[in-house]
């Protein structure tokens, strides 16, 4: 074989390009390789956590994240509350929620991790109902979610807003969540691809409920059940606390996230239909007639009033298997 050095000028280019070729193939290659150890490596990471949630020890099957759209969403669906429901049942119907009504995906990785918050004191009905049509849906959405039910302790005026505010900061106590959706106890979804997850701005779920003819009842409307990530609560410091009685906390919070140059996310029409539960006023609920004072004073409440200056005493949490019942004092409004 002839030496390199004795080749034609132009066969010696070609060698040397086709060095470079071969060096650069390798090089990529090597690069790769690496590339997917490092992939594996997360995975597996990931997946030896979501073992451990679901409190099994063996490593089964890799896990990889859930695909953006759920392949077991059913679209729109029959909502009603003639039928009696019972809570044994509901829980025998879904054998994938844990104790605290924690619900983990088995075949994939939640793309997040979800906390629904319910404002609560005196609707037992109503939440039958709403564990019974919430917990299938909110597992065919594939979601990392636990259920939070944040009930008011005593028979003073009712405060909507500081529940809420109470129920993200208990949540985070129990597990790393990153979505907050907060819902009234008497409203049911009619479509299951209205997705309880959070989005890049905050998020208006319940946009057409039947009680206001399937449409919005204003541009300005966050009210019923919305959703924010951690960070989103957390820029707005949370719902304000001094609203005691009906109204014009919704408002409050609409304005909080206006003012942080955030906007209003929303599905559409067909997709945000919702049936609320009918009911009549609740007794220490009536409409508060502060509440418009209140609203023109937001923008300069809102840094000092909100999750930064939350105070309540926990009297009781109740892991039951479909929810978790965290029992509050929240005091009383200021006079
Ligand atoms: N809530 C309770 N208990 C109460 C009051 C309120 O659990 O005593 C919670 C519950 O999650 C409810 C939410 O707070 O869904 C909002 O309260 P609401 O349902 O009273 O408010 P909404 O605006 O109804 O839906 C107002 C009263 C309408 C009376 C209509 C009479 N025809
Ligand atoms: C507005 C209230 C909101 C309330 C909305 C819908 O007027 O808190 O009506 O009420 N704002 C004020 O009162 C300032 S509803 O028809 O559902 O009873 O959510």
């Amino acid at each position: 074989m002839l030496p390199v050095v004795s080749l034609p000028k132009a066969c010696r280019l070609l060698v040397l390009f086709y060095t470079v070729h071969l060096v650069l193939i390798l090089v990529y290659y090597y690069l790769a390789v690496r590339k997917m150890d490092i992939f594996q490596y997360y995975t597996k990471k990931q997946q030896r956590q979501h073992s451990w949630i679901n409190g099994n020890t063996s490593m089964v099957a890799e896990l990889y994240e859930c695909p953006e759209t759920s392949p077991l969403l059913v679209g729109s669906m029959n909502v009603e509350f003639s039928k009696h429901v019972d809570l044994e049942q509901i829980k025998k119907d879904n054998p994938a929620v844990r104790v605290g009504g924690r619900h983990t995906p088995e075949d994939c990785l939640a793309l997040q991790k979800v906390a629904v918050i319910i404002p609560f004191r005196n609707r037992d009905v109503h939440l039958k109902y709403w564990l019974y049509y919430l917990h299938p849906i909110l597992q065919r959405q594939q979601l990392d979610y636990g259920v939070y039910v944040i009930n008011q302790d005593g028979e003073e005026t009712f405060n909507r807003a500081k529940l809420m505010n109470v129920g993200f900061a208990e949540a985070l106590k129990d597990y790393d969540y990153d979505c907050f959706v907060f819902s009234d106890v008497d409203l049911i979804p009619m479509d299951d691809r209205n997705i309880y997850k959070c989005y890049l701005q905050p998020r208006h779920i319940a946009v057409s409920t039947d009680k206001f003819g399937f449409k919005l009842p204003y541009k300005q409307s966050f009210g019923g059940v919305i959703a924010l990530s951690k960070d989103q609560f957390q820029e707005i410091n949370g719902f304000s606390n001094n609203y005691w009685g009906w109204g014009g906390e919704d408002d409050d919070i609409y304005k909080r996230i206006i003012s942080r140059h955030m906007s209003l996310s929303r599905p559409d029409a067909i997709i945000g239909k919702y049936r609320m539960i009918r009911h009549n006023r609740d007794v220490k609920n009536e409409p508060n007639p502060q509440r418009f004072v209140k609203n023109v004073r937001t923008k300069w409440m809102m840094n000092s009033d909100g999750i930064n200056s939350l105070s309540y005493k926990v009297v009781k949490i109740q892991k039951f298997p479909l929810y978790t019942k965290i029992t509050v004092n929240i005091g009383l409004p200021k006079t």
